[in-house]
């Protein structure tokens, strides 16, 4: 009884996600969840990999290099965890995703520096295009 409904809805979940996806080669949908990960945030400027699927409660460890970077995470969604301020060169800091959701994430140092972490196989609804629109919205606070 209720495979016969979660199935077709999950088919169509994914269908739809594929088709509005402009950007697929950026999506992190199709990447099983990891309950942790590296993310470099690297002297060229940006942080790679940019996408990282996480199981709930996972976490990330921020490497940052010789160039100073920070991580914001500029929409404040629920259980986002704290930002990581000031300009961090040479350090690895550990941050963990308690809440299931889609975590974008800004250097403020280096505008369209930028990254995504999906949590719980949340659908990544997110703007992938450049500008960002999130930076954009930061840009715009008093
Ligand atoms: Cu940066």
């Amino acid at each position: 009884m209720f495979r016969s409904i979660i199935v077709p809805l999950t088919i169509i979940s994914i269908v739809s996600g594929c088709s509005t996806s402009t950007n697929p080669s950026t999506a992190p949908s199709n990447t099983p969840p990891v309950s942790s990960a590296q993310v470099n945030a690297t002297p060229s400027i940006a942080f790679t990999p940019a996408n990282i699927s996480l199981t709930t409660g996972g976490t990330v460890t921020f490497a940052f290099g010789s160039v100073p970077h920070n991580v914001f995470f500029d929409n404040d969604p629920a259980g986002a965890p704290a930002t990581i301020d000031g300009a961090n060169a040479n350090v690895a800091v550990q941050r963990t995703f308690p809440v299931a959701g889609v975590y974008n994430y800004y250097c403020h140092i280096h505008p369209g520096m930028r990254g995504t972490i999906v949590v719980g196989g949340v659908a990544d609804t997110t703007d992938h295009s450049s500008p960002p629109v999130g930076y954009q919205r930061i840009d715009d606070r008093p």
